[in-house]
């Protein structure tokens, strides 16, 4: 028997009470739908999970999962012991790319799946699990992680203004990363402004380095050791007409940094006009 506790955990300036157990697994709690998880390497389960004990009958019980953006949700099963009915439909576990339900399903589980993975598109997963009035199994224990879709194919991003970083920031990013951000805009009339509050790479010439290009693969802008952006009061903008912006980061074999922190945001074009911070 798993004994829990309520812990109030700061998630930005909002507090979110989550129910942990002694193992600092997230179980269940019936009472928190969604339970809000957002720390990456977190274990999730059914209520009662010890691998050997049923869950309760009648469960409902909701996971959200928050990363950063330019980061992808990973949900890892690692155990599955559910009752299993045709298609799912006594006790199972739906796994959803986005906040709520309203976003795509992903995968819908039930019996004994062998360790499934799902991956989200975005950062943000959410996951759902009942179960009917009889016959129960022994639940369900989940790793949330997160990782840099950036830099594991590149990722496209529509949203009007945001936040990348490079892997692993501020902790070291590794060698030979090759990331890439598209940022698409709405309409060709949009510029896109581009500015950082933290950069430090390899001082080295030209060994990791960050690019702003734009959709016909011209160079904007390269940053480096020593050409770097670190004045956040310095913006970088395309022009009308320069379409979707590219932002890659690359790092050679050897050497890393704690890397960067950069911000986007789009608008309309409006000539002789310096871009503000406003949106
Ligand atoms: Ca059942
Ligand atoms: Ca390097």
């Amino acid at each position: 028997m798993l004994f829990r506790f309520v812990l109030t955990a700061l998630i930005g300036m909002v507090a979110v009470p989550v129910v942990l157990a002694t193992d600092g697994t997230v179980a269940c709690d019936p009472s928190l739908r969604p339970v809000e998880i957002s720390e990456s390497g977190t274990v999730f389960t059914s209520l009662n999970y010890n691998g050997t004990a049923p869950y309760p009958p009648n469960q409902l019980c909701e996971y959200k999962f928050i990363g950063s953006v330019g980061q992808n949700v990973i949900l890892t099963f690692d155990d599955i012991v559910l009752e299993e009915c045709t298609d799912c439909n006594c006790d199972y576990i739906e796994v959803y790319d986005g906040p709520d339900d309203t976003s795509n399903l992903l995968t819908k589980m039930c019996g004994n799946v062998n360790t499934p993975v799902a991956l989200a598109s975005g950062a943000d997963g959410f996951v759902r699990f009942v179960s009917d009035e009889s016959t129960q199994g022994t639940g369900f224990s989940a790793t949330f992680t997160v990782g840099n879709a950036a830099c594991e194919g590149g990722v496209v991003l529509t949203e009007i203004n945001g936040t990348f970083v490079s892997p692993n920031f501020p902790l070291n990013y590794g060698n030979s990363e090759d990331c890439t951000w598209t940022l698409k805009v709405p309409e060709d009339s949009y510029r896109v402004d581009v500015w950082f509050d933290s950069f430090e790479v390899e001082d080295r010439c030209m060994s990791d380095y960050v690019k702003m290009v734009d959709s016909t693969g011209n160079v904007l802008q390269t940053w480096w050791w020593e050409e770097g952006p670190q004045d956040p009061n310095v913006i970088f903008s395309s022009r009308s007409g320069q379409g979707d912006i590219d932002i890659t980061f690359t790092s050679d074999s050897s050497v890393t940094r704690n890397g960067f922190r950069g911000y986007w945001r789009m608008g309309r074009y409006l000539p002789g006009t310096v871009p503000s911070r406003d949106i």
